[in-house]
């Protein structure tokens, strides 16, 4: 039996999740789960790098008491942010968090310096205040010329486990920083950010062998001996490797988690002036694919309600009190940049309601069905511009991730959208990774292969629209209410 290790980072939540092959059946065990988040500080937000160090160190000492000597392993974690690195390797800063205000104002003054028109043709990736590209510019100029590496964060989790640099492709696209045409750093975008290429490693391919864990923190934690496999370490791409294959329908994904990430994988980038002007994003996937896709502000709403309500309620609770509130009596544009980290979720989304002459949601039943008929609603909104922008009517949604166990959600996303989506599996994201890595020892033959897999061993749950007599009048109402909000993209 060969053992397969996924270290899956999120916002919310990390795990280290063991993959095994029998019988052209794939298994999945969760050796180690563990929260994440950031924390604010000085009005700025940080993750605690060194805290998700230890916790792979923990899953994976766990992993060896469990038994296993010898494994694979790959990587993947959110996007976006980064680590710099002084000459010794040792890390310069605290690492900033993408939620992190720094960056508010900074898209329009880089749009002063570089066309976006030029930045997306180059670049095809969606304009986010957040993309590294913006980051990097609000980063301290002196510290960032300091720098001899920068490293993304599932890159340093690798370097502090191998002492290896790597600069992995997919989640290197989200830098905004890559050129589509060269298939490289854009060296204009590099200047404007006065950067030297030699700051980031050269790019490394999902699937690269990257050596072993280094022997003194082998012998230091005890731990399995690991063939480190280079994984599609954005999360997003893994999710995106992980969605079942679909043979004979047309199908669109949503990667359903902290983000809402929708979207289709295409064989070439589409960074058209129409696929800008509807912010789509191009981001690289593992085997020469583009994630053609757009971010919607997805479960982060939820969680931040949950949060300030002091975690009183589980989801699959709020989700409940949801099912049991009155239906489609306030909606939110959830996109708007002003759900992106607000002091107070629920307070906000109140002041959304209010400001737009809805009824303002009261109880956490109240908030979750706002957020989630909002949700729904904006997945028919976007869907319809992905179809338009690909050519290619979308006959069932599948729905991935955490998200598809939501129930509610899932089936409002079917009524609403007036198609079937298929919500499964959960664990899309670290079934990706390991994909790659059941590649690379030869179990499994190909990526189809492993799609194919992935859609029997798991449970997919079909969910069919049901007729909904007052869509037209809510629709015209959803409309309405981006055209007062002028917000989100
Ligand atoms: C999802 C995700 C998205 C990315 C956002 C920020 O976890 O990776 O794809 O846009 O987080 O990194």
């Amino acid at each position: 039996m060969n053992y397969h290790i996924a270290v899956d980072i999120g916002a919310s939540s990390g795990r280290l999740v063991l993959g095994t092959i029998a019988d052209g059946s794939l298994s999945l065990e969760e050796i180690h789960r563990f929260s994440n988040g950031f924390t604010e500080r000085d009005g700025s937000c940080f993750w605690d790098i060194d805290y998700l160090f230890e916790e792979i160190l923990r899953g994976l000492q766990k992993a060896k008491a469990a038994g296993i000597s010898k494994c694979t392993l790959g990587i993947d974690t959110w996007a976006v942010d980064y680590v710099l690195l002084d000459a010794e390797g040792k890390r310069l800063q605290e690492v900033y968090a993408y939620r992190d205000r720094r960056t508010d104002g900074v898209m329009e003054e880089v749009a002063k310096l570089i066309s976006p028109d030029k930045v997306y043709a180059k670049t095809g990736i969606q304009q986010l205040t957040f993309n590294t590209l913006y980051q990097l510019y609000a980063h301290d100029a002196k510290e960032l010329a300091a720098a001899d590496q920068i490293l993304l964060v599932p890159d340093y989790l690798y370097y502090r486990l191998s002492g290896r640099k790597i600069n992995e492709v997919t989640n290197a696209s989200t830098t905004q920083l890559l050129n589509l045409a060269e298939r490289e750093y854009d060296a204009e975008l590099l200047s404007l950010l006065k950067l030297r290429r030699e700051q980031f490693a050269p790019l490394t391919e999902p699937g690269e062998v990257l050596g072993s864990i280094k022997d003194e923190l082998k012998q230091q934690y005890d731990l399995p001996d690991c063939e480190l496999i280079c994984a599609a370490t954005h999360d997003t791409a893994s999710a995106v490797l992980g969605v079942p294959v679909q043979d004979d329908r047309s199908a669109a994904y949503i990667s359903s988690g902290t983000w809402s990430l929708l979207g289709v994988e295409l064989d070439h980038p589409v960074n058209t002036e129409a696929a800008m002007q509807a912010n789509y994003t191009n981001e690289w996937g593992a085997f020469g694919t583009y994630r053609f896709l757009k971010n919607i502000m997805g479960l982060w709403l939820i969680q931040e309600v949950r949060r300030l309500d002091r975690e009183r309620y589980s989801f699959a609770e709020l989700a409940e009190l949801a099912a049991e509130a009155e239906g489609y009596l306030s909606l939110i544009p959830c996109n708007d940049p002003r759900f992106l980290n607000p002091d107070n979720m629920i307070e906000e989304i109140r002041l959304a309601c209010a400001e737009s002459g809805q009824p303002v949601p009261q109880t956490p039943g109240e908030l979750a069905r706002c957020i989630f008929d909002s949700l729904a609603l904006s997945y028919r909104s976007y869907l319809g511009e992905l179809e338009q922008l690909t050519g290619r009517p979308v006959e069932v949604l599948q729905i991935v991730g955490g998200g598809a166990n939501n129930t509610l959600l899932c089936q409002l996303t079917a009524d609403i959208i007036g198609r079937e989506v298929l919500a499964g599996p959960t664990e899309s994201t670290a079934l990706g990774n390991l994909a790659i890595q059941l590649i690379h020892t030869g179990e499994v033959a190909d990526i189809r292969e492993a799609r194919t897999i992935i859609g029997k061993s798991f449970k997919i749950q079909s969910y069919l629209p049901r007729p909904l007599p007052q869509l037209e009048a809510l629709l015209a109402r959803w409309e309405a209410l981006h055209a007062v909000s002028a917000g989100g993209s």
